[in-house]
């Protein structure tokens, strides 16, 4: 067939950004731009370990070693590593958290911004032996103020993002971001180096046909999730079951909800009292996406984005996806359905 001459317009996440910057007016300083773009870097060098990792076995446990004979890092403890170093060198941050730091990281005087990045550098590492997608999840504060940074700039509801996106690593790499003016899908071109924009203005289906969630679970789930999964397998007369669709991954579940509707749920129940999935930087950048993309994100009584966080590490109650879906789902914990 004939190709297709190639698009003579790339828009490339930075040059999006930045027009999304210009939208901002004076205010916009270029730095949140320069943040995303060391984002884009870690992101880019976490896709190429990540496929390499399939090829040279990089996932081996920590503690063997290579063939160099060096200390082998299990590529989450990597991915981590490289996010830490590229977001305190990009002079932008002032508090990390990171799923595999036990202390939030407050940066040195010297390298100090005014951003404070949450994330989880590289969510289902557990399923990357099985080829299954996993990816980098983050979420963007401004520091209170004149703060310098501390936990107190971090421990906020997550209504008081102004950023939050993931990176999804398979078979391509996508980054999808929203700096609170909607959702945008940006597709990594290996051979330019670039993120371009693929899924302009991402919307969640007002309803959707598919439900997500670990279903091995059941025995421990609190009564209204186990009426609200009645409720969507045995529908009333005339009205279709919905499927089962359930990766294990976050990022590969939740960018499926965002782009074809319905419900990824991970609750709470009688085995994990709080839920599974961490609040500030898996529920918060998640729950923001869904709701900029306009979706719904609940613990079932409470919209997740108004929580406030005791500690960097809690965890929360999870639904999200489709209005109708999260709202029928609410209904069953207010017991009104
Ligand atoms: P379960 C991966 O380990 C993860 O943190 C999320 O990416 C995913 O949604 C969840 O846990 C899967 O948990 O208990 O269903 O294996």
């Amino acid at each position: 067939s004939q190709e297709e001459a190639p698009s003579t317009d790339l828009i490339t996440l930075t040059r999006h950004v930045l027009s999304e910057g210009f939208r901002l007016g004076p205010a916009a300083t270029g730095d949140l731009t320069l943040l995303l773009n060391a984002i884009q870097t870690t992101s880019k060098f976490i896709a190429t370990n990540v496929r390499r990792a399939r090829l040279i076995n990089l996932v081996g446990l920590a503690g063997e070693t290579n063939v160099q004979g060096e200390e082998q890092k299990k590529l989450d403890v990597l991915s981590n590593d490289i996010m830490v170093n590229s977001l305190r060198a990009s002079g932008k941050t002032a508090v990390l958290v990171s799923e595999e730091l036990e202390e939030a990281v407050i940066i040195d005087e010297k390298n100090r911004g005014k951003y404070c990045v949450v994330f989880d550098p590289l969510d289902g590492s557990s399923n990357i032996d099985a080829g299954v997608n996993i990816g980098t999840i983050f979420g963007i504060y401004h520091v209170k103020g004149e703060n310098k940074g501390s936990v107190d700039d971090v421990l906020r509801p997550g209504r008081e993002m102004v950023a939050a996106g993931y990176v999804m690593y398979g078979s391509s790499c996508n980054l999808v971001l929203s700096t609170g003016n909607g959702v945008n899908g940006y597709t990594l071109d290996p051979s330019l180096g670039e993120f371009i924009l693929t899924h302009p203005d991402i919307k969640v289906p007002s309803r959707g046909k598919i439900y997500s969630i670990n279903e091995g679970n059941s025995m421990y789930y609190h009564e209204p999730v186990l009426k609200y999964l009645s409720s969507i397998k045995n529908p009333p007369s005339g009205k279709s079951p919905y499927s089962a669709r359930y990766i294990g991954s976050m990022v590969a579940d939740v960018h499926r909800t965002l782009l074809y509707g319905g419900i990824f749920c991970y609750p709470n129940d009688k085995k994990s009292k709080s839920g599974k999935l961490r609040l500030l930087y898996e529920a918060f950048p998640m729950a923001y996406l869904t709701e900029q993309a306009g979706g719904v994100a609940t613990t079932g009584t409470k919209r997740i984005l108004d929580i406030e966080p005791k500690n960097i590490h809690e965890r929360c109650s999870v639904f999200l996806g489709s209005k109708e879906d999260v709202q029928d789902l609410i209904k069953f914990y207010e017991g009104s359905a």
